[in-house]
């Protein structure tokens, strides 16, 4: 069992595309662990983008998710960080496959509405930046349907 950090980003909020993009990880089979809403303050967007911080768009990107609401999630499931990244798809939506949320909803590298951890050592980090709270531990009787 793995569990990924996953964000809608503020263009997907302001497209009206929360439940739709929720929906495909609940249908999925994910088990939801984590779910709230919040407009980033700067330090946690820095430190979440921190990988990122020596490149041109870097500026241009803390100003994009801090500029609205994001809605935080963590999922959990075998595999739960590639299976995220698969419903992801590839960072520019025109590259993006179809089927894919970016590939079905995204035209743009910036703009592409939502973030996944890619491995494991960051989704720890990622879920304890935006979730220092802690987790929910809950049973979900679906889960007896999606594994056999
Ligand atoms: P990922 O989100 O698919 O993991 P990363 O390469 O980790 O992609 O980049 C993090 C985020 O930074 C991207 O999702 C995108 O929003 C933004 N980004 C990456 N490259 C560019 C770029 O060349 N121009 C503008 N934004 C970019
Ligand atoms: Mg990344």
């Amino acid at each position: 069992m793995e569990t990924t950090y996953v964000m809608i980003k503020p263009d997907g909020v302001q497209r009206g595309l929360v439940s739709e993009i929720l929906g495909r990880f609940e249908r999925k089979g994910l088990k939801l662990v984590g779910l709230k809403s919040m407009v980033p303050g700067e330090d946690v967007a820095r430190a979440h983008y921190d990988v990122h911080k020596e490149r041109p768009f870097f500026p241009g990107l803390i100003k994009f998710i801090t500029s609205g609401p994001v809605v935080c999630m963590a999922w959990e499931g075998v595999d739960a960080i590639a299976v995220a990244r698969k419903l992801i798809g590839a960072t520019n939506g025109r590259q993006a496959e179809p089927g894919t949320i970016r590939g079905d909803f995204g035209m743009d590298m910036g703009f592409n509405m939502i973030h996944g951890s890619d491995a494991p050592e960051t989704a720890a980090f990622e879920l304890g930046l935006w979730f220092p709270e802690g987790l929910m531990s809950w049973d979900n009787t679906m889960g007896a349907w999606v594994y056999e």
